[in-house]
């Protein structure tokens, strides 16, 4: 889009009244076409199509933005002066690093990694993340150390879509990969009311926060951002792997 249609765009959107919140939550959600469950290797994987070599690239790039979702939420945290919010963000950090009780979901990544063939020592060198892995997620940690903390909230808002794609995989690995010990899976299973509870906070913040028109356009920009950010990481794996 060009400039001079790029200023249009958001004169007009300026004049434009704002979304109702269900209409804006359709907007949001319509996003979802632009999800990396569609990406052409998320369907190999999902579909069966992966070699054992491609599902470990897979498990080892993807840890890296495992281990990144705690200093990203530690970064919207360290931004936001609402105690409220703080409290209920909080959690997010100790879902993944875990605590006394519950070993969280780096720990239950590194499991799946263990079960498809990677130890763990390996997959804590971080040796198999791709530099454009590294690059995208570092981005989106970037983003949330320096935008508004509601922007760094309304990123999160992609695991609207994360139920489904969780769903599937554990729909079908077990009878694509049977050489993967169904217990390795259970990152994916524990992430479907997490996913859920947290969009559901995401939600009321990003309805709370972006109540014109143009704050609206802006929501979807920084949901679209981080879809690009899922995207990417699928392409630079695919790119790794081809086959
Ligand atoms: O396991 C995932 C996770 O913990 C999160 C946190 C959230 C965020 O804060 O951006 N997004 C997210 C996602 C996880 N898993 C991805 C997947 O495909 O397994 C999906 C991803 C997301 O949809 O943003």
């Amino acid at each position: 889009m060009s400039v001079t249609q790029n200023l249009t765009q958001s004169i007009d959107t300026a004049e434009q009244p704002a979304w109702s919140r269900a209409e804006f939550e359709r907007q949001l959600r319509a996003l979802g076409t632009r999800y990396h469950i569609h990406h052409p290797f998320n369907k190999k994987l999902n579909g069966g199509e992966c070699s054992p070599q491609q599902i470990r690239s897979w498990v080892a790039n993807r840890f890296y933005y495992q281990i990144n979702i705690p200093l990203k939420d530690a970064a919207i945290l360290s931004n936001c002066p609402d105690r409220e919010t703080r409290r209920r963000w909080v959690v997010r950090i100790l879902d993944h690093d875990g605590t006394d009780n519950e070993a969280g979901g780096i720990e239950t990544w590194v499991r799946l990694s263990e079960a498809v063939g990677i130890p763990r020592d390996e997959l804590w060198s971080l040796r198999g993340v791709e530099p454009s892995v590294r690059f995208a997620v570092d981005a989106y940690v970037n983003f949330a150390r320096r935008a508004p903390w509601q922007e760094g909230v309304c990123a999160s808002l992609t695991e609207m879509f994360a139920p489904e794609i969780h769903r599937d995989r554990l729909s079908t690995w077990p009878q694509h990969y049977p050489w993967i010990d169904p217990s390795g899976l259970a990152y994916f299973r524990s992430r479907i009311p997490l996913a859920q509870r947290d969009v559901e906070h995401g939600l009321e913040v990003t309805f709370d926060h972006f109540r014109t028109r143009e704050a609206q356009q802006r929501a979807l920009e920084i949901v679209g951002f981080k879809l690009d950010i899922l995207w990417t990481m699928l392409d630079a794996i695919q790119l790794a792997h081809p086959s």
